[in-house]
């Protein structure tokens, strides 16, 4: 998806002007992959622009490097103000993505990544759904890929390792040129996983069931752990099960969760359609509250909400 540029991107502290924003081409990470990321949305709310669940991001970002081994130069307390600030510097007044990234900088060449610089940056822009606004309504067509998401001990998936999304690149790949709009992804042990950049669940007599992320080497997503609470709340019963390939295509309904892509429904995966094929009441349940919950319009999640 392209990006439209703003003004500014946080480098290490300053407030670097969009065109200059670079970095040597002899960057470690760009070399090795030792690196990691954040994904984050902020939503127009009726008091103003909020960032939605940013200390839980910004937490995570600290988890990845601590089993990167990368020392993060920077405390919690100042990622999230680096974050709110450069909303405010961007006027993103309507909402925006944010993409934080640690990366190992120019220094030396070789595989031992701990003697490169680290550098932090954090950039703005406005971004519309990930998977198309189609997507979002309607559903989309699921492909179950034929690479298999990183065993744990190839790869830390509870990191978001820049390096690690080459797995999913070549999934996405897969499935698109194959006419689907996303992939969904098998642990080495043929368990559901979860998809390139989001998580899964589905909904069988009522339940919502998800793989639980740890042992099924999926990223455990905040979107996820969000629709979690909400549908609980709305008063459905949330269960972590180990799902199969079958649990799929006899799913009553099916969506995937991530903050770029959003609450997506799944209308079929491998051309077995899911449920009736269009967004089932359950999904539009806990999609509808989400999306009153980033804008502010829900209360009970106020909490969930940093105003910049
Ligand atoms: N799994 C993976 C592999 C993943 O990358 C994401 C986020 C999730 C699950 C969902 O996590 P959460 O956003 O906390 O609910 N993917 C980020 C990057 C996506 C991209 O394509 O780039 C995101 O959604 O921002």
């Amino acid at each position: 998806m392209p990006i439209t540029p703003t003004k500014k991107i946080w480098m290490d502290g300053e407030l670097v002007d969009w065109e200059r924003a670079t970095t040597h081409v002899l960057s470690h990470t760009l070399h090795y992959g030792v690196g990691a990321f954040e994904g984050i949305r902020a939503y127009q709310t009726a008091q103003g622009v909020a960032i939605f669940r940013l200390r839980e991001h910004m937490e995570r970002l600290q988890r990845s490097c601590k089993i990167l081994m990368i020392e993060l130069p920077y405390t919690l307390d100042e990622l999230c103000e680096a974050a709110k600030e450069i909303v405010r510097v961007n006027e993103l007044t309507e909402g925006c993505y944010m993409r934080p990234l640690v990366y190992l900088g120019y220094g030396e060449m070789g595989i031992y990544p701990l003697n490169s610089p680290v550098n932090t940056v954090i950039a703005a822009w406005p971004w519309g759904s990930y998977l198309g606004d189609h997507g979002v309504a309607n559903g989309v067509r699921m492909k179950i890929s034929s690479w298999a998401r990183h065993h744990p001990n190839s790869m830390p998936t509870a990191s978001k390792t820049v390096g690690g999304y080459v797995n999913s690149g070549l999934a996405k790949i897969e499935a698109v040129k194959a006419g689907y709009d996303e992939a969904i992804m098998l642990g080495t042990d043929g368990l559901i996983s979860e998809c390139t950049g989001e998580n899964i669940f589905i909904v069988r007599g009522g339940k919502l069931i998800s793989p639980p992320p740890s042992e099924a080497g999926a990223l455990t997503g905040i979107t996820l752990s969000s629709i979690t609470t909400i549908a609980k709340d709305l008063g459905y019963e949330v269960a972590f099960e180990a799902l199969r390939r079958d649990d799929l295509y006899l799913a009553d309904e099916a969506f995937l969760t991530g903050t770029a892509a959003e609450v997506v429904p799944i209308a079929s995966v491998d051309d077995r359609s899911v449920g009736e094929g269009a967004p089932g009441p359950i999904t539009r349940a806990v999609q509808s509250t989400y999306f009153a919950a980033v804008r502010g319009e829900r209360p009970e999640y106020a909490s969930w909400l940093a105003h910049v």
